[in-house]
């Protein structure tokens, strides 16, 4: 059935801070993001070896642009975004747009975080601390071309801060993933597992090919992969003014701050 937009999505979107706009790219579009994202695949393994996570920006590699384009433009999902929220939300597009990949050689994920809070080097956690709530910021898309269920949430976890269990759980920053060293394939599948389902509240994420999530990353969120299961999902955002200036002011803060030696302690990732 062609994709509709319901008040399920608004209510899904608040609560939960995640919706599903499901199978809302036709079947022509996605043929065509699959056949670039393959080579985008390439691009990501030679750069960044077998275990590379993304090539993101797309706009920066020499890759036919027009299927991103085209996703760009698609009429139902603007019009989707803006019943959502409002006109003044826009898909991001190939200059933020990046394609995330399965990884070809062991399974692994990420650590357990909330975007920006944890994940950038010198952030002053006061910014954070004050938009996080704020639905102008912090949207992001995973848009998936094959089925992928590697994403992991902690529905609701957007409109509050960590609970007395989640800090208990994760009490060390930056927040530790788990020790996959010298491990096999099998004991890094099982030991990601146990990792991710340790989070109280965790719940998994089912996208099938052609569904569009939009998610606030303030919310508790990973990503758990194995090589076995093929993945190419488009991760984006639906941008606003108020996004992208807060996005500039900080990468620049942070630069200085990092400098100045202070903000150390939310570097999940370098
Ligand atoms: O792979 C995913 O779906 C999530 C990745 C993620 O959260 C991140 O890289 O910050
Ligand atoms: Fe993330």
């Amino acid at each position: 059935m062609a994709f509709t937009f319901t008040d399920r999505h608004i209510e899904e979107y608040r609560t939960q801070g995640y919706t599903v706009f499901r199978r809302i790219l036709p079947p022509s579009l996605v043929a065509d993001l699959r056949r670039v994202c393959a080579e985008a695949r390439g691009i990501a393994r030679e750069n960044r070896g077998p275990q590379a996570q993304r090539l993101q920006p797309i706009a920066d590699y020499p890759l036919d642009q027009q299927p991103f384009l085209d996703y760009v433009e698609l009429p139902v999902l603007n019009d989707a975004i803006q019943r959502l929220l409002s006109p003044a939300y826009r898909v991001g597009g190939p200059r933020f747009l990046g394609v995330l990949f399965e990884p070809a050689d062991l399974p692994w994920c990420t650590p357990w975080h909330r975007d920006w809070r944890d994940n950038v080097v010198g952030l002053d956690l006061a910014r954070w601390d004050r938009i996080f709530a704020d639905d102008r910021y912090l949207n992001q898309v995973n848009c998936a071309l094959y089925d992928d269920a590697c994403t992991w949430v902690v529905p609701g976890s957007h409109l509050r801060r960590d609970l007395r269990r989640e800090a208990e759980r994760f009490p060390d920053r930056p927040i530790p993933g788990p020790d996959l060293e010298g491990k096999s394939y099998i004991e890094r599948e099982w030991i990601c597992r146990e990792y991710v389902e340790s989070m109280p509240g965790a719940r998994q994420l089912h996208l099938a090919t052609g569904d569009f999530c939009l998610y606030r990353n303030s919310l508790w969120h990973l990503g758990n992969y194995v090589p076995y299961a093929q993945r190419a999902t488009l991760h984006d955002a639906v941008d606003t003014d108020e996004f992208e200036s807060w996005r500039t002011d900080i990468r620049t803060e942070s630069q200085q701050r990092v400098e100045a030696g202070r903000g150390m302690e939310n570097p999940n990732r370098p």
